[in-house]
């Protein structure tokens, strides 16, 4: 099953302000907005909800340490029969994808939900 990892909302970034304020991240926000469009995807994804610290490690340990931006869709090449998956990266038998565009295209290509529109 497709391993969907999105950070957890409600962070602190000392490395942006070194203050108490809080974040969420974007990108990850963007993943969230599709998957309540589509809830079919919920029973389809396994969505991993990590922490957004570094190393982010049940992430590491699939794609390594300089792959672990969010949100990350990592795949089986097994899930992707039939499909172009050229825009993925592939590592350790794993095919991942960290960029939010490329997450959801997939998300047509496999499970045919809506693209966004341009
Ligand atoms: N281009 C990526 C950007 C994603 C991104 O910058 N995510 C941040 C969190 S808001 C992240 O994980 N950055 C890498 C890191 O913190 O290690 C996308 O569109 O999905």
């Amino acid at each position: 099953m497709e391993k969907l990892f999105l950070l957890k909302p409600n962070f602190k970034d000392a490395n942006v302000d070194g203050t108490e304020q809080l974040y969420y991240c974007p990108h990850c926000a963007m993943i969230e907005g599709v998957l309540s469009y589509y809830t079919q995807l919920k029973d389809k994804l396994e969505v991993i909800y990590i922490d957004f610290p570094r190393p982010r490690h049940k992430l590491v340990e699939l794609v390594g340490e300089e792959n672990q931006g969010c949100p990350n869709l990592v795949i089986s090449k097994d899930d992707s029969v039939g499909l172009d998956t050229s825009y993925f990266m592939s590592l350790k038998g794993y095919l991942f994808v960290n960029k939010k565009e490329l997450i959801v295209r997939y998300f047509t290509d496999k499970y045919g939900i809506g693209k966004p529109h341009p």
